[in-house]
């Protein structure tokens, strides 16, 4: 049985509103068919950009027989809600971090190892290849189609307390993970406290001290805020997890083989758009804490965090031995 049954599904405010009232939202469309996409992020930001490329190229090339709207800002309801939600294609699109997705798709869960890829550009050849195929099979499997994959950089720990440049620094600090058991392994093996929390509850829990850290990329923790109540950032870099432009397959098998290969092409089209402003956005988001005061620190030696994940990468190994191939392929890949 799928382990995406554990999330109880507590419907948002949002999309009650929207299941009750289609007749109200397609009268008020300008296509003829509306999908809906879920989006965790704010408006202005790489992923959302790429989406709204992706939902315009759509209704055009259609002459709006389809189209779709863009609830960004994760009203639509929690990640792992959501993903359970597109498997149901009551949520017909959406991008979601490979992160939360692998709690479910072991395939999904080979980018979710810490250090597994080498850099941004590693990961592209390794995506557009047997780690991107593996993985797109896996979702598929779960009844989610893979149209392509969005940049998400690499995340680093921040936190209140002070700056992280050895695993020793994490011992006793309570920082916030993605819903995912590797992450939580990952915290734990350095003696740290991990917590899995929604995205959304990141903000406060960092204020009121729930927790005292977290990780994530330079764009998220600029566009959310953390970085006015967690002012260390520490360049560990120990995750690359790229993001999936993923739509419902039973939203993908209704359409004809000419609108998959439009709805294809559009999506090929947003992934380059959206990884050129995610590389832009990266940059700007640095500048824009350094100036708000946070500080930044690189980490001179890396090697004993590779080292403290031995654990996570045994164990893992050890519950999805069918994967050790495609591990070991990406671990010894340039
Ligand atoms: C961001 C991802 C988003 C995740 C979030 C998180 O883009 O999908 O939900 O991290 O940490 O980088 O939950």
């Amino acid at each position: 049985m799928s382990s995406f049954k554990k999330y109880s599904f507590k419907a948002p405010a949002a999309l009650m509103a929207m299941l009750m009232a289609p007749v109200l939202m397609i009268g008020a469309s300008a296509n003829a068919k509306e999908w809906t996409g879920w989006n965790i992020h704010v408006e202005d930001y790489p992923v959302s950009h790429g989406m709204e490329a992706f939902a315009k190229e759509i209704s055009e090339k259609t002459d709006g027989r389809l189209g779709a709207k863009v609830f960004h800002g994760g009203v639509l309801g929690s990640q792992p809600d959501a993903i359970e939600q597109t498997r149901l294609g009551i949520i017909n699109f959406g991008v979601f971090s490979l992160g939360p997705m692998g709690q479910a798709v072991p395939e999904a869960n080979v980018v979710s190892l810490p250090f597994i890829f080498k850099g941004v550009d590693q990961m592209h050849r390794l995506m557009d290849g047997a780690a991107g195929e593996a993985i797109g099979k896996g979702l598929e499997a779960k009844g989610i189609v893979a149209l392509g994959y969005y940049d998400a950089g690499a995340r680093s720990f921040y936190n209140s307390q002070h700056p992280i440049n050895t695993p020793d620094d994490v011992k006793g600090l309570k920082v916030r993970v993605m819903n995912n058991d590797l992450f939580v392994g990952m915290v734990n093996s350095m003696g740290g406290n991990a917590t899995p929390m929604a995205f959304s509850e990141v903000y406060t829990a960092l204020q009121t001290g729930i927790v005292d850290g977290a990780e994530n990329n330079p764009p998220s923790y600029e566009s959310t805020n953390h970085h006015e109540v967690a002012g260390y950032f520490s360049l560990s870099e120990h995750l690359i997890i790229p993001e999936c432009l993923c739509m419902s397959k039973r939203t993908w098998d209704e359409l004809s083989p000419e609108d998959q290969a439009i709805v294809q092409e559009a999506a090929t089209n947003s992934v380059a758009l959206q990884r050129k402003l995610w590389a832009e956005r990266e940059e700007q988001s640095m500048k824009k804490v350094i100036e708000a005061g946070v500080k930044v620190n690189e980490i001179a030696d890396k090697a004993p965090f590779q080292a403290a994940m031995e654990p996570v990468y045994a164990q893992f190994l050890e519950e999805n031995p069918e994967l050790s191939d495609l591990v070991n392929m990406m671990r010894n890949s340039d």
